[in-house]
């Protein structure tokens, strides 16, 4: 998704964040509903080698940390809990800037795997914006117990995005997350995540937009994105997203 601080050195839109990151090779994001196991997978992989603060001029709390992978620096931002990133909330609003702005390499979207479908609408969201996104069930143990079968080969299908299930609680599966961000991040796994298309009314208006904003800043913003949100009329996102360019062409 555009420019990423290993081309430019780094992100002007999160200085401030990303003057910490000098000795980083990648930066992920961790997305996910309150409660689906984020800090416990953020604390599993990074063990003591991380901190918290604030986030740049919020009252929410940032935690960053970073694990060694194939001998790779990677990063883990841990993204305030969200249901959505329509931003209603100081919290949703910093989960979807990190992600729109904060160029990360991937986003790794946390779900509780017994009740997936109202993770998924979270999941569905980041895949609008990039399509640099893993998908962990976890909690796979409560599945388990509640007798939730998933088909997680299917659903990688039907996504077109890595699955991978774990307990995060023991540490189940998190050799295979961290083998699936590091894949992704370093360009070996070149995921194509479903798009979702909406009524033909909308279709329409969609392309005429995106040829539009094809031709100004198909490399820093994916277009359909920024189409959509010129649709909802989000003016604060509108502004977010002129300084962040302005920033860029500076
Ligand atoms: N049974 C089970 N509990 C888990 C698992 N992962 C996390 N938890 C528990 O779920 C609760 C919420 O986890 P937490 O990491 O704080 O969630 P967050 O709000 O997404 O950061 C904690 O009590 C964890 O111990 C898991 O895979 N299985
Ligand atoms: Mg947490």
């Amino acid at each position: 998704m555009g420019l990423t601080h290993k081309s430019t050195g780094i992100n002007t839109f999160f200085a401030e964040l990303y003057s910490e990151f000098s000795s980083t090779e990648a930066v992920i994001a961790l997305a996910g509903n309150p409660n689906t196991g984020k800090s416990t997978v953020f604390n599993s992989l990074t063990g003591l080698n991380q901190h918290t603060g604030n986030w740049p001029g919020k009252t929410v709390t940032l935690a960053k940390g970073f694990f060694k992978h194939k001998g790779d620096h990677i990063t883990l931002v841990d993204l305030p809990g969200t249901y959505s990133l329509l931003a209603n909330s100081v919290e949703e609003q910093v989960a979807r800037d990190f992600i729109c702005f904060g160029e990360p390499d991937a986003v790794v979207v946390v779900t509780d795997a017994t009740c997936l479908e109202r993770n998924l609408n979270l999941a569905l969201q980041v895949m609008e914006i990039t399509s640099q996104v893993i998908l962990c069930l976890n909690l796979m143990d409560e599945a388990k117990r509640k007798n939730i079968q998933i088909n997680y080969e299917k659903l990688q299908r039907l996504l077109g995005i890595p699955v991978i299930p774990t307990v995060a609680r023991n540490k189940e599966g998190l050799d295979d997350l961290k083998a699936a961000i590091h894949a992704m991040a370093f360009g070996e796994e070149k995921p194509s995540p479903k798009i979702i298309y909406y009524d033909d009314q909308l279709e329409k208006a969609l392309d005429e937009l995106k040829k539009e904003l094809e031709a100004s800043f198909s490399t820093v913003i994916n277009s359909r994105w920024l189409a959509l949100r010129l649709l909802d009329g989000d003016i604060a996102l509108m502004k977010k997203i002129f300084k962040y360019l302005s920033e860029l062409h500076n």
